[in-house]
């Protein structure tokens, strides 16, 4: 039975990653951060009772800033894969926290290398490293491939520019298996709260289930390349599969501004938005409701600018060529942005009629909105 090790277990990818390693009949293993509450929700329903024999899903206590963990549970687990995923994953975020970031996305990656090596790993354990579309940043007008060079545009960006580079320059200098997947963005219901398509998901069921009036964004010109994290995780398993370690670029080829988005979102509660106004002064009205379900007043505005969203350095497109993915790793995303937006929505909307419910039935709802 192969195993697996995964950091950022508890996130999006984690959590969807897990699940398919564990239908394929592997061991995993993941990494958790101790935390004051349980952060263990995406991954609650994988959970094993480990007083049982032949547990195949096993935790454990650790983070990317602490190399003594990291060795201690690469020797304990002797992984035949890890998956690192774990980061400080928010751009806008990083520039708040821009040496975090550095030690867990940049250095982290340089631990789990290190740990490899040191063990005497390096001709057993494959390892995939969750790089990122960020690294484009500033390139425009083009579709990104593996080929493109590089303009990070925030901390995050070049913590994570610092990954790439020693995830290649390892392979080269120990013959290891390490591959970079270049990941453009990729969503999905699990995907976390303040992360735009979420954010928004979210904002459009509770407005049209009447919990809350209007949803604050920021800039609503970006153009992102945006897949299911679902399709995206078969991706990383397929990159660790091949004969030789190299790079993938994974994306869907089409790219979708925030605005767009918000509309799609609405769309799926039969609501049609009018936008009027440019800049911080942009808001978003309605023009018509349809669907019963989700009365929502002519003319109400749903949507406002914030300038607290902004970046001070912004990543106006991102557009990515999977040729190379699908071409040697047949890889095929199952989801196109409609599937994506619908599939959130109707999660969102399901999780938000409990809180309607509940609401209905004299219970506060205190929500945390950021
Ligand atoms: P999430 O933010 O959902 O998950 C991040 C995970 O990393 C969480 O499990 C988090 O733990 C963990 N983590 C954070 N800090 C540390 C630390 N110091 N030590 C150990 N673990 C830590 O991200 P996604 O699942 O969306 O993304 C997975 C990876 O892919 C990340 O590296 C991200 O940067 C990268 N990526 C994501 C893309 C996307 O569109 N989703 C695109 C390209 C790359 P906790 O739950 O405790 O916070
Ligand atoms: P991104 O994702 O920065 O691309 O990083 P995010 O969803 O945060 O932003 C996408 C775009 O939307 C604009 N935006 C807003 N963003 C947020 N979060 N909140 C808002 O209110 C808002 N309004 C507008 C942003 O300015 C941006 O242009 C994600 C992360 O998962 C990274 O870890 C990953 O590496 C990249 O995707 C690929």
């Amino acid at each position: 039975m192969k195993k697996a090790l995964i950091t950022g277990i508890t996130g999006q990818d984690g959590a969807y990653l897990a699940e398919l390693l564990l239908e394929k009949g592997y061991e995993v293993h993941g990494i958790k951060r101790r935390t004051s509450l349980f952060n263990t929700q995406r991954i609650d329903h994988l959970y094993e009772d480990p007083h049982e024999a032949k547990v195949r899903f096993k935790l454990h206590y650790g983070d990317l800033a602490d190399s003594t963990n990291i060795i201690r549970i690469i020797q304990e687990v002797q992984p035949d894969e890890i998956y690192n995923l774990g980061a400080m994953s928010h751009v806008r975020v990083s520039f708040d926290e821009p040496e975090y970031t550095a030690q867990v996305d940049g250095i982290g990656t340089l631990r789990i290398l290190e740990a490899v090596r040191l063990l005497g790993l390096t001709h057993k354990t494959r390892i995939y490293q969750a790089s990122t579309s960020e690294l484009y940043g500033g390139v425009q007008g083009h579709a990104q491939s593996e080929t493109t060079p590089f303009y990070p545009r925030s901390p995050y960006a070049v913590a994570k520019l610092y990954g790439y580079w020693i995830t290649v320059n390892y392979r080269e200098a120990y013959n290891m298996y390490a591959c970079n997947g270049i990941l453009f963005n990729h969503e999905s219901p699990l995907r976390g709260e303040t992360f735009v398509t979420r954010k928004i998901t979210r904002a459009v069921a509770r407005i049209g289930l009447g919990l809350q009036d209007k949803v604050y964004l920021g800039n609503l010109d970006s153009l992102r390349d945006w897949g299911h994290a679902k399709d995206y995780v078969e991706a990383m398993w397929l990159i660790l599969q091949q004969e030789q370690a190299e790079d993938f670029v994974i994306a869907t080829g089409i790219t979708t501004s925030v605005r767009d988005f918000v509309r799609m979102a609405f769309a799926e509660i039969g609501v049609e938005l009018a936008f009027e106004g440019e800049g911080v002064a942009e808001r978003a009205f309605v023009v018509n409701a349809i669907n019963p379900d989700f009365p929502i007043e002519f003319g109400k505005e749903v949507l406002c600018i914030d300038p607290r969203y902004f970046r001070p350095t912004e990543v106006d497109l991102l557009l990515g060529d999977p040729t190379k993915a699908m071409t040697r790793l047949g890889w095929k995303p199952k989801y196109d942005l409609p599937a994506l937006v619908k599939d959130m929505m109707l999660a969102d909307i399901d999780l938000f009629r409990r809180d309607q419910l509940l609401a209905e039935s004299g219970h506060q709802i205190l929500n945390y909105f950021e």
